[in-house]
C-alpha cells in the first residue's frame, strides 16, 4: 500500500505541473480608453486547459466602465470591476481609484488553438470613460498553461497506467519476497 500511495503521488504532482508556465505582460496606462496589445512568444500547450488572469487599476469610478479581453483576437471577456460581477474582485483605493482582478478558464481546445503558430497575441480594451489621471494605472495579462518546453511533454494517461501498474507489480513482488 506504501509504493502504491508513492505512485498516487507522483501522478498528483505530474497532473499539477500541468501549468508549468506563464506568459506575462503588463503596462501602465497612460491614455484614456487606451488598448493594449502583446504578441508573446508560446510552446504547444499538448492538449492541457489553461486560464487567462487579468488585472489591473484605475478610473472605473462608473459601473458602465469595463475592458475587453482577446486572446489572438478571439473574445474572452467583458470585465466591469466596479458592477458586482462575482467573477471580479474589486479592491475600492478611494477617489474614483479601484484595482480588480478576475481569471477565466480556458479548454484544451482553446489553448491548442491559439498556440499552434507558436505565439499567443493579448488585446486590451479599455472603455473610454477609463481616464489615465493616475500615476498608478495599469493593465496586466497572464496567461498559465501547460508548453511542455519548460519540464518535458505532459505524460499520457497510458503512462500514469503503467507507472501505476509497476508501482503494484513492485509492492506485490516484495510481499512474495517476504513470504517466501
Ligand atoms: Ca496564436
Ligand atoms: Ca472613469
Amino acid at each position: 500500500m506504501k509504493l502504491f500511495g508513492m505512485a498516487a503521488a507522483l501522478i498528483v504532482a505530474m497532473s499539477t505541473s500541468a501549468f508549468a508556465d506563464t506568459i506575462t505582460r503588463q503596462a501602465p496606462q497612460t491614455s484614456t480608453g487606451q488598448n493594449f496589445t502583446w504578441f508573446a512568444p508560446a510552446g504547444p500547450s499538448f492538449g492541457a486547459p489553461g486560464s487567462l488572469t487579468v488585472s489591473g487599476r484605475g478610473d472605473y469610478n462608473f459601473h458602465t466602465e469595463f475592458l475587453d479581453v482577446y486572446l489572438d483576437d478571439v473574445f474572452i471577456a467583458r470585465i466591469n470591476p466596479n458592477n458586482g460581477d462575482p467573477k471580479v474582485t474589486t479592491t475600492f483605493h478611494g477617489a474614483d481609484d479601484y484595482s480588480f482582478t478576475a481569471t477565466y478558464g480556458l479548454t484544451p481546445g482553446f489553448m491548442n488553438a491559439i498556440t499552434a503558430n507558436g505565439q499567443v497575441k493579448f488585446f486590451v480594451d479599455l472603455s473610454s470613460g477609463v481616464n489615465a489621471f493616475r500615476s498608478s494605472a495599469f493593465v496586466r495579462v497572464t496567461l498559465n498553461y501547460r508548453n511542455g518546453q519548460g519540464g518535458g511533454p505532459v505524460p499520457e494517461p497510458s503512462t500514469f497506467a503503467l507507472l501505476g501498474m509497476g508501482a503494484l507489480g513492485l509492492g506485490w513482488y516484495r510481499r512474495r519476497r517476504k513470504l517466501a
